[in-house]
C-alpha cells in the first residue's frame, strides 16, 4: 500500500484563500479538507475545493497542443504548437498592424501565479493596443475610484468586517462568492461574529439573497440605481452635519466639491427611482454616520452597471466623509508582503479609445463590451486575430452571442485553457495548461486585498500530468518567439539564462525579500521561510496607513475627481427622471452559487447534482399577472436575444426584477465538457447588451438588463 501523506496548500478558486488540508495516498487523493492550522481560514473550506481533485482526473481535460483540422482537433508538439502560433500572429500582424491581434484575459488568469509572473511580458512583446479583459465585467469602477481619489488603480480599501460595527453592503453576496476584493475565508462565521458583538449589517439588493437572510436590515432597490441611493447617503450625512472625517480632514481635498455637486439628491428626489423610502434612506445615513465604526462595501451588483463608475466612487466618499476610511473597524489598505503595485499601471483613463464606438482604455486595457465589434467592422485596425487566456468571453460577456459569431470569422484564435469551451472550441490552436494541483502558488492579488495581512505559499502537489505545460512556460516560451529575433540576437544567450533564472518561484522569493517583511524586518520573509510554515502566516491586523501610502501629488486624498464629479449629472439627467418600468418590462439580474465559479466548474459531477440552478426567478405577482405558473418554461427575450428557461416563483426577488445566473448555457457543439454539457442551462450573457455600458468607463451594464417574459 502506498504511504499517505499531508500537502498543506490554499485553494485558487475563488478570492477567500481558504487553507487546505489535502491526504494523499500515492498518486490519489484521499480527502481534502479545510486546514485547521491556517491562521487566516482556521479550518473554513466549501464545496467547491474538493472539485480541485475533479479538474485533475478530468478526462475532458486537455493535456496536449491541439491544431484544428477540419471539424475535428489534431495533437501536435509543444515545439510545433509554439512556433506555429507565434509564426500566424507575426504574419497578421505584419499584414495589418500590430492592433489586429487582440488579447483577451479571463479571470483565471489572476488565481494562476505563472500567468501572472509571465503574463505581462507576454502582453508587452504583443504590442498590441487591442487589450481586453474580465475587469471590464468585474471591478473596472473600483479601479478608477482608486486612481483618482488616492492615485493607483491597487489602492484598494478593504472592509475591516472583523471589527466593524456596521457593515453596509450594497451589490455583494459574500454567503454565495465568499466575498470579493475583501478576501476573508469563512464568511458565515465573521458575518455571525459581526452580528454577535452587537454589530449590524444592512444589505442592499434587488433580490433577498443569502446574506441579506442574515443580515439586521434588507433593502430592496430597484436594479442600476445605486449611485442615486449613494448620493442621497452622503448628501443627508452631510446636510445633517453628520460627518466627522477626523484625521483625514487634514489631508482630504475636494469636500465642498462633493458637498455642491450633490445637492440636487435630496432622499425624497431619489425615493421614488430607487424604490427605497426617504424616510429609510436617512434612517440609514444617520446610523451609518453615528456608528463607532462602519464601513460601506459594493461589489458586482453596483459595479456593472451604468453609474458603476459613481457607484463605487460614492462608496469611498462615505467612508471618508464619515473617518472610516483607514481606520480599524472601516476601510483599510493591505501591507501585501509581495507588492503589486509596481507591477500595474496607476490607472491613465482615456489614454486611447476604441476604434468602432469611442470607449475608452483603463489601464492600458479597453472595455470588453467593444470587442465583438471591433472583430466584426472592417477597416483599418480591425482584429483579425485573438488571444483568449483562461477565459470564456462568450459565455461571460454581454452579448455572448454576437462575440460567439465574430470569433467565427477571425482568421487566427489561440487559447491558453485546459478546457475546449463554449469560447475556445472556436481557436486554431489550443495551449493546455496544468491545472492548480500540478503547480506552485502564491496569492500576488489576493493577498492585496485580504482583510488580515498574511502570507502563504503552495508549494507542488503532483508533477504536470503528462504533455501539459505551466502557463508561465507557455507565455514564456511564445515571449521568447515573438520578441523580434533580429534586434535581439546579440542577447539571446542572456535572455535564455534570465529566461531560465525568472521562474514564479524565484520572482516571489525576490518580491518577498525586497517586500516589508524581507531581509529589512524582523520576519525575513523568503519562500523557504514560507515553506517551513505551510499553514502560512499571520503577519497581523489591518494598519492605518494614510496619509503616507496615497499616490496622489502631495498625498491628499482627491474626495471629488472630476471625472467622477462630471458623470453625476448623467446620473441626475437619465436616472433621476427614468419612469418607473415600461409596460410589461422587468429588469433582468444575475446572481451566484456557492457550487459555481462563473463559467468554469460545472464539469464537476458533485458541484452540479441536485436541483436544477440555472432557473429564472420570478415574483408571484409577475408571475400571475402573465399567466405563468412555477416549473414552466418560459421564452425570456431581450433586445440582443432570447432564451428558454425554467421558472421559479419566489418574493425573494423584488417585483419587477427577474433574476437568472450567468457562465451556464453548455452543450454547444464542440464543447467538450460532458458534464457540464448534461446540465447546460442557459447563458445569461445572451440577454445582456453589449451596448449597455457605463458610458463613464464602459463596464459592461448587466445589471438591471430589460426583457419580457412569456410562457413557451
Ligand atoms: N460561488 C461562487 N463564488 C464566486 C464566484 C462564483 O461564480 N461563484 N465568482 C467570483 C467572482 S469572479 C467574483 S467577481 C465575486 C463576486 O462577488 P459578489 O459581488 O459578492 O457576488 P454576486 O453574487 O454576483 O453579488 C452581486 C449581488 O448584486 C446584486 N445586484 C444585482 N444588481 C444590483 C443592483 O443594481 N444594485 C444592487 N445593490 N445590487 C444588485 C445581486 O442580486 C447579487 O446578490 O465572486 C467570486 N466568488
Ligand atoms: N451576466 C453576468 N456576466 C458576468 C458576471 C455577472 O455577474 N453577470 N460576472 C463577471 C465576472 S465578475 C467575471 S470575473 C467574469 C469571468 O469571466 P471569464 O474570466 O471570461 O470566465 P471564467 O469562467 O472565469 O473562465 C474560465 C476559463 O478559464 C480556464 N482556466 C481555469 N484555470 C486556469 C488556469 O490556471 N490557467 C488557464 N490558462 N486557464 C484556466 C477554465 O478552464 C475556463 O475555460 O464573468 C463576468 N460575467
Ligand atoms: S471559499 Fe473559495 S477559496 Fe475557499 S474553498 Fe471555496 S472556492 Fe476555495
Ligand atoms: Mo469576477
Amino acid at each position: 500500500m502506498a504511504e499517505t501523506r499531508l500537502h498543506f496548500r490554499a485553494c485558487n478558486l475563488c478570492e477567500a484563500m481558504c487553507g487546505l488540508r489535502i491526504e494523499v495516498e500515492g498518486e490519489r487523493i484521499r480527502s481534502i479538507r479545510g486546514d485547521p492550522d491556517d491562521p487566516f481560514s482556521r479550518g473554513f473550506l466549501c464545496p467547491k475545493a474538493t472539485a480541485l481533485e475533479d479538474v485533475h482526473v478530468d478526462p475532458d481535460r486537455q493535456k496536449h497542443p491541439l491544431r484544428r483540422s477540419g471539424d475535428g482537433w489534431t495533437r501536435i508538439g509543444w515545439d510545433e504548437a509554439f512556433d506555429e502560433v507565434a509564426r500566424r500572429i507575426g504574419e497578421v500582424q505584419a499584414r495589418q498592424g500590430p492592433d489586429s491581434v487582440a488579447l483577451y484575459l479571463g479571470n483565471p488568469t489572476v488565481h494562476s501565479l505563472g500567468a501572472l509572473t509571465h503574463g505581462l511580458p507576454f502582453i508587452r512583446a504583443l504590442r498590441t493596443r487591442n487589450r481586453y479583459s474580465a475587469t471590464s465585467v468585474d471591478q473596472l469602477p473600483h479601479h478608477l475610484a482608486a486612481t483618482t481619489m488616492f492615485g493607483h488603480m491597487l489602492l484598494l480599501p478593504v472592509p475591516d468586517i472583523d471589527r466593524t460595527h456596521f457593515f453596509l453592503a450594497l451589490g455583494a453576496n459574500p454567503l454565495a462568492s465568499n466575498g470579493s476584493m475583501m478576501t476573508a475565508p469563512g464568511m458565515p462565521l465573521r458575518l455571525k461574529a459581526l452580528r454577535a458583538r452587537g454589530g449590524r449589517l444592512v444589505v442592499v439588493d434587488p433580490r433577498r439573497t443569502e446574506t441579506a437572510e442574515v443580515a439586521d436590515t434588507h433593502l430592496f432597490i430597484r436594479p442600476g440605481t445605486d449611485a442615486l441611493l449613494l448620493a442621497a447617503l452622503v448628501r443627508t450625512i452631510l446636510e445633517e452635519k453628520l460627518g466627522r472625517p477626523g484625521r483625514l480632514a487634514e489631508f482630504t481635498d475636494g469636500m465642498e466639491q462633493v458637498r455642491a455637486a450633490l445637492a440636487p439628491f435630496a432622499p425624497e428626489r431619489v425615493a421614488p427611482a430607487t424604490g427605497i423610502a426617504a424616510a429609510e434612506i436617512r434612517a440609514l445615513a444617520r446610523d451609518f454616520a453615528r456608528a463607532e465604526s462602519a464601513v460601506a462595501y459594493g461589489r458586482v451588483g453596483v459595479s456593472t452597471q451604468a453609474y458603476g463608475g459613481v457607484g463605487q466612487w460614492l462608496i469611498q466618499v462615505l467612508n471618508v466623509i464619515t473617518g472610516n476610511l483607514d481606520r480599524p473597524g472601516g476601510a483599510l489598505f493591505t501591507r501585501p508582503a509581495v507588492n503589486p503595485l509596481n507591477l500595474a499601471p496607476r490607472g491613465g483613463y482615456a489614454r486611447h479609445r476604441t476604434r468602432v464606438r469611442q470607449l475608452p482604455s483603463f489601464g492600458g486595457e479597453f472595455p470588453v463590451a467593444a470587442l465583438a465589434e471591433e472583430i466584426l467592422t472592417p477597416g483599418p485596425g480591425q482584429v483579425r486575430a485573438l488571444l483568449v487566456l483562461g477565459g470564456n468571453p462568450v459565455l461571460s460577456t454581454p452579448n455572448g452571442a454576437q462575440l460567439e459569431k465574430a470569433l467565427g470569422t477571425l482568421e487566427l484564435m489561440v487559447a491558453v485553457d485546459p478546457y475546449l469551451n463554449e469560447t475556445t472550441r472556436h481557436a486554431h490552436v489550443l495551449l493546455p495548461p496544468t491545472t492548480a494541483l500540478e503547480r506552485e502558488h502564491y496569492d500576488v492579488i489576493f493577498h492585496l486585498l485580504a482583510v488580515r495581512n498574511t502570507a502563504k505559499w503552495s508549494p507542488v502537489l503532483f508533477p504536470p500530468v503528462r504533455g501539459a505545460k505551466h502557463d508561465w512556460e507557455i507565455f514564456q516560451a511564445l515571449t521568447r518567439r515573438l520578441r523580434s529575433p533580429g534586434k535581439t540576437r546579440l542577447l539571446r544567450p542572456l535572455r535564455a539564462v534570465v529566461d531560465r533564472l525568472a521562474t514564479p518561484r524565484r520572482l516571489i522569493d525576490l518580491g518577498l525579500r525586497i517586500g516589508p517583511y524581507g531581509l529589512r524586518s524582523a520576519h525575513r520573509l523568503s519562500v523557504s521561510k514560507l515553506e517551513a510554515n505551510p499553514h502560512g502566516i499571520d503577519l497581523g491586523p489591518l494598519e492605518p496607513a494614510l496619509p503616507e501610502r496615497l499616490m496622489t501629488p502631495g498625498k491628499r486624498i482627491q474626495l471629488a475627481p472630476e471625472v467622477l464629479v462630471r458623470d453625476l449629472s448623467r446620473v441626475e439627467s437619465e436616472l433621476l427622471s427614468r419612469p418607473a418600468a415600461r409596460n410589461g418590462e422587468l429588469l433582468l439580474i444575475g446572481r451566484r452559487d456557492l457550487r459555481s465559479n462563473n463559467s468554469w466548474m460545472h464539469n464537476s459531477q458533485r458541484l452540479v447534482k441536485g436541483p436544477e440552478r440555472c432557473t429564472l426567478l420570478m415574483h408571484p405577482d409577475d408571475a400571475r399577472a402573465r399567466g405563468l405558473a412555477p416549473g414552466q418554461t418560459v421564452q425570456v427575450r431581450s433586445r440582443v436575444g432570447s432564451v428558454p428557461v425554467r421558472l421559479e416563483l419566489t418574493d425573494a426577488v423584488m417585483p419587477g426584477v427577474v433574476s437568472l445566473p450567468h457562465g451556464w448555457g453548455h452543450g454547444r457543439p464542440g464543447v467538450q465538457l460532458r458534464v457540464a454539457n448534461a446540465h447546460a442551462g442557459v447563458s445569461m450573457n445572451d440577454l445582456t447588451d453589449d451596448q449597455a455600458v457605463d458610458a463613464l468607463l464602459g463596464t459592461a451594464a448587466f445589471s438591471g438588463t430589460p426583457v419580457h417574459v412569456t410562457g413557451l
